[in-house]
């Protein structure tokens, strides 16, 4: 049996709902291919969202690790390729603001994802959800997420996945900005997870 450990961020920002929190708690618990998911809901805070998933990892060592996160405005599921050691933008859940800074000092500038980003973007192509690979994970929490990891994770498929927003975001936020249905999301992320070996 191998287990994936599957993370989403709760609401944050302007963003009333954050589509990766549903995802993460209908998967969790169940079997995708060889995986049995065990689905963790992170903070958007800089203080503890690193701190908890690391010590998930430490305490279920599951045999792979896939965080979601929202990249709202973006039309297509983006693989994150890397992760950098910096942290800078808008206030995190508890006003927290970083600018500039390092979120290991003195750790590497930057870790490429370990998952297979190729793949998955292939697969959903051919499963006819739209995706392409992203080379900036941003300098908020999901970057933050995406670094801590693959700091510590170096013998296991690690790495970060953004969605775009859903259409219940859109019309409850009244935002404009491209949307997908829930339904297609959860099954793109499920066609991700089936191409893990
Ligand atoms: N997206 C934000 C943080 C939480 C989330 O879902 C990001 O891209 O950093």
């Amino acid at each position: 049996m191998k287990t994936l450990l599957l993370t989403g961020f709760e609401p944050f920002l302007e963003f009333p709902i954050n589509p990766t929190e549903k995802i993460v708690k209908e998967l969790d618990g169940t079997w995708i291919g060889s995986y049995q998911i065990k689905g963790l809901l992170l903070p958007v805070d800089y203080r503890e969202a690193g701190e908890r998933i690391l010590d998930e990892i430490k305490k279920h060592e599951p045999d792979a690790v896939l965080s979601l996160g929202l990249a709202a405005g973006r039309s297509t599921i983006t693989p994150e390729r890397i992760a950098i050691n910096c942290r800078d933008g808008a206030p995190d859940n508890n006003g927290i603001v970083l600018n500039d800074a390092s979120i290991i000092e003195d750790g590497p500038d930057g870790y490429f994802s370990t998952l297979p980003i190729r793949q998955f973007v292939n697969k959903l192509n051919e499963s006819g959800f739209p995706a392409k690979i992203s080379n900036s994970a941003g300098t908020y929490l999901c970057n933050n997420v995406m670094y801590v990891v693959l700091h510590e994770v170096k013998d296991r498929p690690a790495g970060f996945v953004h969605l775009p927003a859903s259409h219940e975001l859109v019309l409850l936020g009244k935002k404009d900005m491209p949307s997908w249905s829930d339904r297609d999301l959860f099954e793109a992320v499920k066609v991700m997870i089936g191409t893990l070996e």
